[in-house]
């Protein structure tokens, strides 16, 4: 039996679920999904559990500047570039058990299947937690970790983003390393020889075709946008219409007519969200002065991504009437295809463990986007139930969560190898 083969037979299902479900306990709603919001009490207290398991195997663990949580299992070459597996611990303010943690505890139970397994690598293999995934639950800002990392965005500003309390994300990081204490800090960025993520699909194509591996070809690009309304609050009884500046009828003109133009049905390509609607003063007697939504507009082909939201701010305007309307792009990023050997690795390790598989495109953002950047990256994707996520009711299975997992072992030693 071949190294890789001993580290995927060596997973253990049971010890990967009792682990899913003991991470959900952390940040648990009435409902059954979990509020982990990044870097709050529940996010820190799941990196601490880390830390202790890491302990426990002899692992080594660091800290970033931004926060990210290094685990790293050492290989004969020391001084290698390591190979990098893992995800994010936070979650949508009304998330699932799996999204982003299920990357996390399978780069955790990989390194732990080798240790047990007794499987000598070359290169050293780190497990990663990137800090700030979900971008728009607590911060306004995704990918921070993953992206400060990478430097595609400079830690200096990450570091001065705020929460709607006020609160920055260099405060917020302060709790984070008060419960991590005596983990040691590192510096921002290292050379890396390749990134695994893996992570539930989030879309219903490999449940509806009965597969279980997902190999994951490209990440689809996105434009976000922040649209802020100005109109003027007003008396709901004594002001007539001619003289409103309703700043929520400007709002729902506004969206109804993006939503016209970002339809391409029936091909269904285009994903035109507006996540955050908001108005104020938001008193039944008062006519809304001010509104403000937010799009999250997403397409595989950077073409499209430029033709339709070029258009958004013109669209904008002409339905604002008697408003002042303020069209600020607040992110942009490009579909990022994984065009290295990584995903070829990944399909035979899924071939050898004769798992059914595709390939697939990734309509979620992922930390991965940002490593592509750096060093030969991929993605495996395992089902969740209906594609349901960013949802309270996300659910997969026990066996599919291991089927990946061992698909990342056996690729992981594959490239700690090569
Ligand atoms: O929004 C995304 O694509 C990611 O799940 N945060
Ligand atoms: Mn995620
Ligand atoms: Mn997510």
């Amino acid at each position: 039996m071949t190294d890789a083969a001993k580290a995927a037979a060596a997973v253990d299902e049971d010890r990967l679920w009792r682990r899913h479900m003991e991470m959900a306990r952390l940040g648990a709603t009435p409902a059954g999904g979990v509020r982990r919001l990044a870097l709050d009490a529940n996010d820190n207290e799941a990196r601490r559990r880390l830390v202790d398991w890491a302990r426990g195997f002899g692992f080594a663990c660091a800290l970033d500047p931004i926060g990210n949580l290094f685990i790293r299992r050492e290989g004969s070459l020391r001084e290698a570039p390591p190979v990098m597996t893992g995800s994010h611990t936070d979650t949508q303010p009304s998330g699932g058990k799996f999204d982003g943690i299920y990357g996390v505890l399978a780069a955790c139970e990989a390194l732990e299947a080798l240790e047990r397994a007794q499987i000598a690598t070359r290169r050293p293999i780190e497990a990663v937690v990137w800090t700030c995934e979900e971008g728009g639950a607590r911060f306004p800002m995704g990918t921070m970790g993953s992206s400060a990392f990478a430097g595609v965005r400079p830690l200096a500003d990450i570091l001065k983003v705020t929460d709607d309390a006020g609160i920055s994300v260099e405060e917020a990081l302060r709790g984070t390393r008060a419960a991590l204490k005596g983990v040691p800090e590192r510096p921002l960025g290292c050379q890396v020889a390749a990134f695994i993520e893996a992570h539930i699909e989030q879309g219903p194509e490999l449940e509806a075709r009965g597969l279980t591996i997902g190999v994951v070809t490209a990440i689809q690009g996105a434009r976000r946008f922040l649209v802020e309304i100005a109109g003027e609050d007003a008396h709901a009884g004594t002001t007539t219409r001619a003289r409103r500046k309703d700043a929520l009828s400007a709002a729902v003109r506004m969206v109804s007519a993006l939503e016209r133009v970002f339809h391409d049905d029936p091909t269904d390509t285009v994903r035109f969200t507006v996540g955050r609607f908001r108005i104020s003063p938001d008193a039944p007697a008062v006519v809304p002065g001010h509104a403000l939504f937010t799009i999250d507009f997403r397409h595989p082909d950077e073409a499209v991504l430029t033709k339709l939201g070029d258009q958004v701010e013109a669209l904008c305007r002409a339905q604002a009437g008697p408003c002042a309307v303020t069209v600020t792009e607040t992110s942009r990023s490009r579909p990022v295809p994984f065009t290295s050997h990584v995903p070829d690795v990944i399909e035979s390790a899924a071939a050898r463990l004769d798992y059914a598989r595709m390939r697939i495109l990734s309509g979620a953002g992922h930390d991965a986007m940002h490593l592509a950047k750096l060093c030969p990256t991929g993605m495996i994707f395992v089902p969740c139930e209906k594609g349901i996520s960013h949802n309270e009711t996300e659910n997969a299975t026990a066996a599919d969560l291991a089927a990946g997992t061992r698909v990342l072992a056996a690729s992981l030693v594959e490239l700690a190898n090569a």
